[in-house]
C-alpha cells in the first residue's frame, strides 16, 4: 500500500472534520442545557460517560461513515471500527467529561484524522497526524491545524448563548502561536490528573516537587483544550500523563503546527505515558525536571 498520507488532501479532511464537529458541538450544547447525567463509570467511580458522550460519538461516526466508508474510526466510547484506506479518526466526543457534568463550559469535541505508515491500525509512536480539530461550543472557540498549514482559532457564537452565525458564516479567524520560551520561574503549567487514584496522589505529589520551579499551575479539565491553549498561548507548557489518543491526537497537531514541540516519555512521540508540550527552548529545560521528579 502506498503511504495513505501521499495521497490524502488534508485540507479536505479538516473541512470534513470542522463541519462534522460544528454539528457534534451543537448537539454536546443542547444536550447540556437540556441536562445531564451519568449514564456509567468506566475505570473508576469517577471516570464516568454520559448519553449525551455516547450520541455525540455516534452522531460523528455516522457523519464520517457516510462520507469516508474505508476510514478506521477510533473513538473514546465506541472503540475501534477497522478501515482499508490507511486513515483513521480519532475521535473524542466530549473531552473534558466531568466538566460537561457539572455544567462547566470548558469541554470539547476532538477529532484528528492520522495516516499510518503501514496502513495498520493508528498507533500514536507511529501515525502521521494530516488534521485536527478541537470545538469548544460552550465557549464558542473552534482550534483548527492541517499538517503544514499553521494552526487556527475561529471565533464563534457560543452555542444556545449567543445569536447564530448566517448559514455557511465562518467566524473571527486568528492565526496561533506559543508563547515565547519563559524563564522557567515564570512558567505557567496546564496539567491534567489520572481518574485512578493512586496515580493522581503520585501526579501530585512530583508536581508539587515542581511547583517551586514555575509561576503556577492550571488544571482546566479537558487535554485537548490545555493543548490548544498551548497553541494559543494562553499557558506556557502542558504536562500529562495518562491521556489517551483521543485526548491528545487533535491538540498535539493544532500545537506542533503553532510551533510548540511536543514530546512522549523519554524523547517518544506522545501517548499516555506522557505528553509534554511547549516552546522548544522551554521543553528542553523541562523534559528532564519532569523526569527528574518523577512524574
Ligand atoms: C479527560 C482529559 C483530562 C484528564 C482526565 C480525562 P475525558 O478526558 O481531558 O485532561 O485529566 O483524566 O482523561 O475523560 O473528559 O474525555
Amino acid at each position: 500500500m502506498t503511504d495513505p498520507a501521499a495521497s490524502a488532501d488534508p485540507a479536505e479532511l479538516l473541512a470534513l472534520a470542522r463541519d462534522i464537529a460544528l454539528e457534534a458541538g451543537a448537539l454536546a450544547a443542547l444536550r447540556r442545557a437540556e441536562g445531564v447525567e451519568v449514564a456509567a463509570a468506566k475505570s473508576s467511580p469517577v471516570d464516568i460517560v454520559t448519553a449525551a458522550d455516547r450520541e455525540v460519538e455516534q452522531l460523528i461516526r455516522t457523519r464520517i461513515g457516510a462520507a469516508r466508508p474505508d476510514d478506521a474510526i477510533l473513538g473514546e466510547e465506541g472503540g475501534t471500527a477497522a478501515g482499508r484506506s490507511g486513515l483513521t479518526w480519532v475521535v473524542d466526543p466530549i473531552d473534558g467529561t466531568v466538566n460537561f457534568l457539572y455544567g462547566i463550559p470548558h469541554y470539547a469535541v476532538s477529532i484528528a484524522v492520522v495516516s499510518s505508515p503501514d496502513g495498520g491500525p493508528a498507533d500514536a509512536q507511529t501515525w502521521t497526524a494530516l488534521a485536527g480539530v478541537v470545538y469548544s461550543p460552550g465557549e464558542g472557540e473552534l482550534f483548527t491545524a492541517q499538517r503544514g498549514g499553521g494552526a487556527h482559532l475561529e471565533v464563534r457564537p457560543r452555542e444556545g448563548v449567543d445569536a447564530p452565525l448566517a448559514p455557511g458564516a465562518s467566524g473571527l479567524m486568528r492565526e496561533l502561536a506559543v508563547r515565547p520560551a519563559a524563564p522557567l520561574g515564570q512558567v505557567l503549567l496546564a496539567t491534567g490528573f489520572s481518574y485512578d487514584a493512586e496515580l493522581r496522589a503520585h501526579q501530585a505529589s512530583a508536581l508539587t516537587a515542581l511547583m517551586p520551579h514555575l509561576r503556577d499551575l492550571r488544571r482546566m479539565g479537558a487535554a485537548a483544550l490545555d493543548l490548544v491553549a498551548l497553541a494559543a498561548g494562553r499557558v506556557d507548557a502542558y504536562v500529562e500523563r495518562q491521556t489517551n489518543a483521543w485526548d491528545f491526537a487533535a491538540g498535539v497537531l493544532i500545537a506542533r503546527e503553532a510551533g510548540a514541540a511536543v514530546v512522549g516519555h523519554d524523547g517518544a512521540e506522545p501517548d499516555t505515558r506522557l505528553v509534554l508540550g511547549g516552546h522548544p527552548d522551554l521543553v528542553a529545560q523541562l523534559a528532564p525536571l519532569v523526569a527528574d521528579v518523577g512524574y
